[in-house]
């Protein structure tokens, strides 16, 4: 019997779905004996490094699990499943792996050394795993080609984490493929014997993912490789494919159903004469539209829950069970957004976060948005400092008290599924010094966009809002970014009321500020209406450190079929940009 070792934490449910789509049997890991009893066992860990051996060790499945991978039987991690197998990592000093290949996960640096360039951390998206080359590369070829693992023609598998096992020493006899994030090398397959482990998640990575899963199902005991020297990839400077994103706003029509629906400046009703009848805009069914998405080979996928705010998000069990549903058939990362907040009944009973997020993880989400809670979060923490500083990156220790969403969520399931998603607004200012002081930071100069004024040359900051835009707050979107970072959030999701659903491009000013003021991935969204406007928008590298903008999202012209997803990509293929086709 194959079993599944959860142990409670993050998104398992995917590699669930991904095992019944591909027609296998397995249970869950319930007790230490079960560990014992597995004639396969899969461990897709999850979390950080810490937390999965804390867990491990609680439940006393630590030292079974050694026997286990002692006794010969096939064992496959996947993410913190393969860390594990190392003697520890730079995430949790002093923590302890199972020591079963000689070697540590370290930290990626957020520089490159080939370009000086700052790089994103964590690594994030879909990058190709290369076939080492040995000694003896036909013996090797022929192990890997079972997996679809090549060196002449490697394919794109999603990773998302930031600590990695660098090629060294220790792993030569273990690395049966290696990946490249900007001038580092690092361990993206093991193999010896009778564990396979991989760094990144087959399970999101769409057909290539699932071949590799049920190519190691299909014969869980694989040879030994049997050459013994191996030479690492040369060290060219690469970055994951920049991702195409489709996004799906949600929502309940004026009958009570959820449906896709899309506005322009955040307005999403009809246009109708007598706008207090105007409908909800629907563009379709999530599911569905979800579905088609994946089928046309977005890279991610993201539903965003727009009215969410109004009320807890549990209590919108629609959302939950259209997210089971998509995750079972859906094998690329999938975020969702909406209500990520704390919520107190009336009764008095305190929800956090942190349960929201867990309900949505446990559904088959992979990450989550937070939209409004992210700004009170920097609020606070502005308020903490004592009003004494304007950059929240610079907030004192103690002003981090660990009891927002972003930071309980964050140390909980990592970094990698905290996506902060921030809806700022132009401020247009007639001269440089009617912007606020403490938002200088995010003044730019460019061309006037209004109607009355378009084509003038003009100044404007970025002011932020919650509740769908409907508030605008004293935050601006550098102050976000750089807060929401410090906090812990992995990825930023960068969109603009002024050019939502506007078809008029990508605000390449604002991604570019933002991008400037983090070291963690940008997505830019808004605006998309052609292939071009992709192309332009991965065209900027950010003029404060020369990193480029990590994905780009997009809806409208996804749900009018305006643009396909296939058209997007291959624009941005023949533009020259890395980008997963297969
Ligand atoms: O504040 O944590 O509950 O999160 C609410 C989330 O819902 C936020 O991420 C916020 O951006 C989003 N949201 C709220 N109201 C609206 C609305 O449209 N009325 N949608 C809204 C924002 C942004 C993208 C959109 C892109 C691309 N939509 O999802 O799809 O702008 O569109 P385009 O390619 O058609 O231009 P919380």
């Amino acid at each position: 019997m194959l079993y599944l070792l959860d142990y409670g934490a993050g998104n398992i449910q995917s590699l669930a779905n991904s095992l019944k789509k591909l027609g296998h049997e397995f249970a869950w890991v319930q007790t230490p004996e079960d560990i014992l009893r597995a004639d396969a066992l899969l461990f897709p860990g999850v979390g950080s490094f810490g937390s999965a051996m804390q867990a491990l060790h609680e439940k006393g499945f630590a030292e079974p699990l050694r026997a286990y991978i002692a006794s010969g039987r096939p064992y496959m991690g996947i993410c913190v499943g393969m860390q594990v197998l190392f003697e520890g990592s730079e995430e949790s000093a002093g923590v302890a792996g199972l020591g079963v290949i000689p070697a540590r996960a370290e930290r990626f640096s957020s520089t490159d050394g080939t370009h000086g360039a700052r790089k994103a951390v964590p690594h994030m998206g879909w990058s190709k795993a290369e076939l080492v080359e040995w000694g003896d590369n036909e013996a090797r070829a022929s192990l890997g080609s079972r997996y679809g693992l090549s060196a002449s023609a490697p394919r794109h598998y999603y990773f998302v984490h930031s600590y990695r096992v660098p090629f060294c020493e220790g792993v030569r006899d273990w690395a049966l493929a290696t990946t490249q994030y900007g001038d580092e090398t690092f361990v993206s397959v093991v193999q010896r014997g009778n564990v396979f482990a991989t760094q990144f998640h087959p399970e999101k990575s769409g057909r290539a993912g699932l071949a590799l899963l049920d190519a190691w199902l299909s014969r869980t005991q694989a040879e030994p490789p049997s050459a013994r020297h191996a030479v690492p990839t040369p060290a060219s400077a690469r970055a994951p494919t920049r991702r195409i994103v489709a996004c799906l706003d949600v929502r309940s029509n004026d009958d009570g159903d959820l449906v896709v629906t899309k506005g322009e400046s955040y307005d999403v009703r009809e246009r109708a004469p007598n706008a207090g009848a105007a409908p909800v805009r629907n563009m379709g069914k999530p599911v569905e539209l979800a579905q088609r998405y994946y089928e046309e080979g977005a890279d991610e996928v993201a539903f965003l829950n727009i009215t969410s705010f109004r009320e807890w998000a549990l209590g919108d069990q629609p959302m939950l069970s259209l997210l089971n549903v998509a995750a079972a058939t859906i094998f690329v990362p999938l975020t969702i957004g909406g209500g990520i907040r704390d919520f107190t009944d009336p009764d008095g009973t305190f929800h956090p976060a942190l349960n929201v997020a867990h309900a949505y993880f446990r559904a088959g989400a992979d990450k989550v948005s937070i939209g409004s809670e992210a700004v009170y979060a920097v609020e606070q923490l502005l308020a903490r400092a004592g009003g004494a500083i304007s950059d929240p990156a610079k907030a004192p220790e103690e002003a981090l008290q660990g009891d927002t969403g972003i930071e309980q969520i964050s140390r909980m399931y990592g970094a990698q599924a905290v996506v902060v998603s921030i809806d700022p607004k132009r401020v247009y200012v007639d001269a440089e010094a009617d912007v606020p002081a403490a938002h200088a930071a995010s003044l730019v100069a460019g061309v006037d966009e209004r109607p009355a004024t378009a084509g003038q040359p003009a100044r404007w900051w970025y002011q932020c809002t919650v509740k769908g835009g409907r508030e605008l707050r004293d935050v601006d979107v550098v102050q976000l970014a750089r807060g929401a970072e410090r906090l812990g959030a992995g990825e930023l999701l960068i969109n603009s009321i002024d050019r939502d659903g506007s078809n008029n491009g990508f605000d390449v000013r604002l991604m570019d500020l933002v991008r400037g003021a983090v070291d963690i991935p940008v997505v830019a969204s808004s605006g998309a209406g052609c292939v071009q406007h992709f192309t332009e928008v991965f065209a900027a590298r950010s003029s404060a450190h020369g990193a480029p903008i990590e994905a780009a999202l997009a809806a409208g012209i996804f749900h009018r079929r305006e643009v396909s997803i296939a058209d997007v990509k291959a624009g941005c293929a023949q533009a020259g940009y890395d980008i997963r086709l297969d």
